[in-house]
């Protein structure tokens, strides 16, 4: 099943994104509608559309987002004050863009629950 969005044209250069890193299996950059002062995607090259539809061949390529994630905690000087990662998964979970994306919230004091 072809499963393009939004999120390949950013990888595609097609559209334009504030792009913070790159690597060959993955991208980072900034989010459109930021909900805290530090609010980035990190994403896979590859395009999955959910977390259902990770395979035990991802495994590595998802873990790999969470080292992205903690690269530019460190590299952007947040990791120690903390920060926040988070996957939405389908309707309920209030995924709206259908390729796997790790959002990553940071600077400031985060609320919890998230409702
Ligand atoms: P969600 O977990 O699928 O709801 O997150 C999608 C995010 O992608 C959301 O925070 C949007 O603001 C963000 N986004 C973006 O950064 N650039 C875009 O062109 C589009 C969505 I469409």
């Amino acid at each position: 099943m072809s499963n393009t969005t939004i999120f390949d044209k950013i990888i595609n250069r097609e559209i334009n994104a504030d792009i913070v890193y790159e690597d060959d299996l993955s991208l980072a950059f900034k989010d459109i509608n930021p909900q805290a002062p530090v609010h980035l995607l990190i994403i896979p090259k590859k395009p999955i559309a959910t977390i259902n539809d990770i395979e035990e061949d991802d495994r590595e390529l998802v873990g790999h987002l969470f080292t992205v994630a903690r690269k530019i905690a460190i590299q952007h000087g947040f990791a120690k004050d903390g920060y926040r990662v988070v996957m939405n998964c389908n309707e309920d979970g209030g995924q709206s863009v259908y390729h796997i994306h790790l959002h990553l919230l940071a600077g400031k004091t985060l609320g919890w629950p998230p409702y």
